[in-house]
């Protein structure tokens, strides 16, 4: 595999925007903003995007938190210590409210990068890479950063097609035969296609490279501004694309995986049914996200635990799983296990089944319990018997169930049920 040159890349910073709750993943980000949300059986959804940033050659992160930060905080400082001080390499937290004036919420997410401008003068750097801290993929920014070089634009959007069913959820825009963008509508009732294919739409990912000089004036302006929302996708990039260059970086990622005809892979996890389908996926023959590339590796913070272990137990019930991601920790105790995915220190028990479960850390399931199409949050003890997703009915009675049929099960519902 041959990789650009990683100059442009050190003369980058990589903001990342993780302040967005993430509401439509209902309970699972009451206490965890989105980019928190547990991932793939080790990691969480951030680490796509500081992966890539470091994979990159990016040594100079930011991350800009607000809602719910502490899960978030909490993982980067154990898991993020990638970086040399001494190199003038680092991941800073900027946590909203820490700085400034009376206003302490960033406003939007422009406002995340304008509030830190001082700071991110002080890195010294030419390019500023703007990143969502809440989407799975794998992509090489060096090429963004090189096109965005090489074209001279103002900024490049990074940007893939959609069905235009879906695409009223991102920024749509229409470019000319040199990708540059002639239009860019945010959140579009009625999306246009794309002249090649009127059924998919070119939508943007949230992710854009400036010059640091260009932006910082921008966001200078924009900040006095009282009808700005101080948000990149409603107010910075319609503006620039109408007063002045806006490139379109089309996303790829075959330079990043062992197959480079494969589908690109980008996912927003936005939904409990699309988060518990892209983990579901990596449970399939050959899932379209390869985990398991060591030459694009997704670094997280990993708990120092002991293989997962599966028992034969005293009451002859083996402890199996097939197709089934099982992480360290583990302990399936005389539980069949199918289809599913565990993080960390899930301990099952006898005579159990869980079928296509998503089964978040220091989960445990006590005995005759069936689960199938469920969601289960960290730490949840799911009581002895109890069977979800075969009475859609019972489940919503205690549980979050999605129009797809997936249960979502916290602590807080079985407790709940447990009271009553
Ligand atoms: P949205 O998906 O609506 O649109 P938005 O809510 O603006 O995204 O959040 C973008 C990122 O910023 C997320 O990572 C979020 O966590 C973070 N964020 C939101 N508010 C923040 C705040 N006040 N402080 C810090 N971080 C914050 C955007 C673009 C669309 C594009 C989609 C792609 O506006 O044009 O199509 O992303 O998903
Ligand atoms: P993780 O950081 O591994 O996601 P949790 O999901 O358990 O951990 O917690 C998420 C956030 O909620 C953390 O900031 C944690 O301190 C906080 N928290 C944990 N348990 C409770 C609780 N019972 N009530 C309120 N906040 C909690």
């Amino acid at each position: 595999m041959t990789r650009p040159s990683n100059r442009l890349a050190s003369r980058t910073m990589a903001f990342v925007l993780a302040g967005g709750r993430g509401s439509r993943l209902r309970e699972l980000t009451d206490r965890r903003v989105k980019p928190a949300v547990y991932f793939g059986g080790k990691t969480r959804i951030i680490d796509f995007a500081l992966s890539n940033a470091l994979n990159s050659g990016i040594r100079k992160m930011a991350v800009a938190t607000q809602y719910k930060a502490h899960s978030l905080i909490r993982h980067c400082q154990r898991g993020w210590n990638f970086f040399r001080a001494e190199r003038n390499e680092f991941l800073d937290i900027l946590p909203a409210s820490q700085r400034g004036g009376d206003e302490n919420w960033y406003r939007g997410t422009a406002d995340a990068v304008a509030q830190n401008i001082d700071i991110i003068d002080s890195y010294g750097v030419d390019y500023v890479l703007i990143l969502a801290g809440d989407h799975i993929y794998k992509m090489d920014y060096e090429l963004m950063i090189q096109q965005h070089v090489e074209t001279g634009a103002d900024v490049t959007v990074g940007c893939l097609t959609v069905p235009r069913a879906e695409a009223s959820a991102f920024g749509v825009m229409a470019v000319d035969g040199d990708d540059r963008i002639t239009s860019f509508l945010e959140k579009p009732a009625d999306p246009p296609g794309t002249p090649d294919d009127p059924e998919v739409a070119l939508a943007s990912m949230g992710i854009y490279v400036f010059d640091w000089t260009f932006l910082r004036d921008l966001l200078i302006r924009d900040a006095a501004d009282d009808s700005s929302s101080h948000d990149f996708g409603n107010d910075l990039i319609p503006e620039i694309v109408a007063k002045g260059t806006a490139q379109a970086h089309r996303f790829t990622d075959s330079c990043v995986k062992h197959d480079p005809a494969a589908p690109a892979y980008w996912r927003d996890v936005g939904t409990v049914d699309a988060f518990w389908k892209a983990n579901i996926d990596l449970t399939g023959f050959t899932p379209d996200l390869d985990l398991w590339d060591t030459d694009w590796p997704i670094w997280t913070y990993s708990e120092s635990v002991p293989p997962a272990k599966f028992i034969h137990n005293e009451a002859k019930r083996r402890g199996t799983a097939t197709s089934s991601l099982v992480s360290g920790g583990c302990i399936i105790s005389g539980t069949e296990i199918s289809e599913s995915l565990l993080f960390t220190q899930v301990h099952t028990n006898s005579y159990s089944q869980l079928h296509q479960a998503v089964v978040l850390p220091y989960v445990n399931v006590a005995r005759h319990a069936r689960l199938s199409k469920v969601v289960i949050d960290r730490g949840v003890h799911i009581p002895e018997g109890l069977v979800v997703g075969e009475d859609p009915e019972e489940d919503a009675k205690w549980f979050r169930v999605s129009d797809t049929g997936v249960t979502l099960i916290t602590k807080a519902m079985i407790d709940r049920r447990a009271a009553a």
